[in-house]
């Protein structure tokens, strides 16, 4: 298991590379270039400025979250070949600098989708919360509005240049079937991953977060059997999966565990966090501790463990503590608690396979 922690770039971040190399084990960032809209190829001198900066820290770049996919692709619109070449030019340009795991979702519109950002807990931190009620009985821009009222940094695929079109992309959704994103999907994995075993990158599809439709919106990357049916659409080593326990475990009929057994060659990239889920459908996001949440992260760490892991992985989002003040749901202080916990677990499995 190879450790990294997600970083979205100087003056965008809270945390700086500094202190993240002073996490234990973490060898590397997870980045992208978020100033870049989806569907625009990436300039070299951006790149190669986060490269400089990483390289300073002693941390690699072998991971990058998000290559975010333009929506006319995921629509199947005629203009998805141009953005489809784009993204091919970022993949070469990434391979040269060594980048090796490219994650990516397939969600229309939105990225991880909450109600409130700041939810008090008991023990008076705060964490993402999703209310199920809350999404039912509001209309999508509205929830946007009030959510990026809260937040000085915005949650990325959340970006104000991308949410003045959302009316116009609900109404290109309208007549949109999950049948009809499969066969988008499909096309998008013909048309690069040619390209990326030529570069020796492997694409690694993020699930959808919730799991499960929202504002009528198709979802597909949801179960065990949709991520089975994914990879499938194009059998290759590069067409993988980033599986995020967290994601998928929003819904507890999810078997991480029998995922990671399942797909265990398809997994370049872990997201490691834990769920609380509610009766009643609406979760919180938790400690890494498998008692803190419904998902049992110290089995799923177990799991990766059996399947002789040496993929990439990082805590994926944590509690805000200590007053810390930064980007919803990617503190520091959680997150590199949530790695001491990963760690923990991982070393004992390790010591006692070693005697
Ligand atoms: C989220 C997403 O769960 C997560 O990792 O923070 O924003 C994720 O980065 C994207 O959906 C991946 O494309
Ligand atoms: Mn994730």
């Amino acid at each position: 298991m190879k450790m990294v922690f997600r970083w979205f770039g100087e003056g965008n971040d809270t945390v700086s590379l500094d202190q993240i190399r002073q996490i234990p084990g973490v060898e590397g960032i997870v980045w992208a270039l978020h100033d870049v809209p989806a569907g625009e190829e990436w300039p070299m001198d951006k790149i190669l400025a986060v490269k400089t900066a990483a390289d300073q820290a002693g941390l690699h770049l072998d991971v990058v979250e998000s290559v975010n996919i333009h929506e006319d692709i995921k629509l199947g619109l005629p203009s998805r070949d141009k953005y489809i070449s784009n993204y091919i030019k970022t993949m070469e340009k990434l391979a040269q600098v060594g980048v090796k795991v490219i994650c990516y979702n397939f969600m229309p519109i939105f990225d991880w989708l909450r109600t409130d950002l700041h939810k008090e807990m008991e023990d008076g931190s705060t964490a993402l919360f999703y209310e199920a009620s809350k999404i039912e009985n509001i209309e999508p821009l509205e929830l946007v509005r009030k959510i990026n009222e809260n937040s000085t940094l915005t949650m990325p695929g959340w970006e104000p240049e991308r949410l003045q079109y959302l009316t116009g992309l609900f109404e290109a959704y309208k007549d949109v079937t999950e049948d009809d994103m499969w066969e988008n999907a499909r096309y998008f994995l013909q048309e690069i991953i040619p390209t990326a075993e030529r570069l020796g990158i492997r694409m690694a599809i993020h699930p959808d977060d919730p799991p499960w439709p929202i504002f009528g919106l198709p979802k597909i990357i949801i179960n065990q059997d949709n991520v089975r049916r994914y990879l499938n659409l194009y059998d290759s080593p590069s067409n993988s999966v980033t599986l995020c326990s967290g994601s998928l475990g929003a819904n507890p009929d999810n078997d991480i565990i029998g995922m990671i057994h399942e797909f265990s060659d398809r997994i370049p990239f872990a997201h490691i966090r834990n769920v609380k889920v509610y009766e009643n459908g609406d979760f919180i996001e938790t400690s890494h501790r498998s008692q803190d949440g419904s998902v049992d992260i110290a089995g799923v760490v177990e799991a990766y463990h059996d399947i002789g892991f040496e993929g990439y992985a990082r805590p994926d989002h944590g509690r805000h503590l200590w007053g810390e003040e930064c980007r919803p749901g990617y503190g520091l202080y959680d997150r590199a608690l949530g790695i001491m916990y990963l760690w923990g677990v991982w070393d004992s499995l390790q010591r006692r396979a070693n005697v």
